[in-house]
């Protein structure tokens, strides 16, 4: 059994980085350069044909998009450490959660990142940005983007206020939702105004795996 694992430093391949911490899998790790173009070059976009990272190969199998990672990991490794539900109601919250972080939060995230000045990106590594379009900078652009993710940040504090993780007990989830909203942090977004949230990165960073990803 053989698992590689592309990636980038300060990129959305911590999320996943910080999921196999957790799981404590063996893995060769295939480091690529976004700035230098690595994620675009053809023998890349032949396994990841978006030229982004996180990708895994798991005995010949490539899977793409950090959320479908974490789930796939998680079921295939987590259940086992207790980490990740079995298949049932459970297993339905945590995608609900991956999936939520990712396309909901993540998209709001991504267009904040879009609408900041590079310098202030918080050195995330996000590709050219050749993506943004000159209108995605604007002030508007930038005032919708932060309402959009205050809106998702007060979602998470909420149902943080009910319980002490994600799923109620420290699960994969919360490994994969905090490295969003560590990168939220990193843009300098305000996260004190969210007390529940501010307890579970406290719990969180007892975890060996994430304290490393910590930030601020
Ligand atoms: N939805 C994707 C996003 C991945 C993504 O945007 N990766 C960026 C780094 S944060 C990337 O690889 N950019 C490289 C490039 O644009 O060339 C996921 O969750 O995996």
């Amino acid at each position: 059994v053989t698992l590689k694992f592309y990636f980038a430093p300060m990129s959305t391949a911590s999320l996943t980085e910080a999921v196999l911490a957790e799981l404590g899998v063996p893995y060769e790790g295939i480091q690529l350069d976004i700035s230098a173009g690595e994620t675009r070059r053809p023998d890349y976009l032949a396994i990841n044909p978006n030229g982004r990272v996180p990708t895994i190969v798991h005995d010949g199998t490539v899977i793409w998009e950090s959320g479908a990672i974490a789930m796939y990991l998680g079921e295939t490794f987590g259940v086992a450490q207790g980490l990740y539900p079995a298949a049932g109601p459970k297993r339905g919250e945590a995608m609900k959660w991956i999936v939520w972080s990712v396309a909901t939060l993540g998209e709001a995230a991504g267009r904040l990142s879009a609408a900041l000045p590079s310098d202030v990106e918080g050195g995330v590594q996000s590709g050219s940005q050749d993506w943004v379009a000159p209108e995605q900078r604007s002030a508007a652009a930038l005032e919708k983007a932060s309402q959009d993710v205050a809106a998702c940040l007060s979602i998470l504090n909420n149902a943080l206020a009910e319980q002490k993780f994600l799923l109620g007990d420290y699960s994969l989830v919360d490994t994969h939702v905090h490295g969003l909203v560590g990168w939220l942090g990193m843009m300098g977004t305000n996260l004190s105004a969210y007390a529940h949230i501010g307890a579970w990165l406290s719990r969180c960073a007892a975890r060996p795996a994430l304290a490393r990803f910590m930030q601020g």
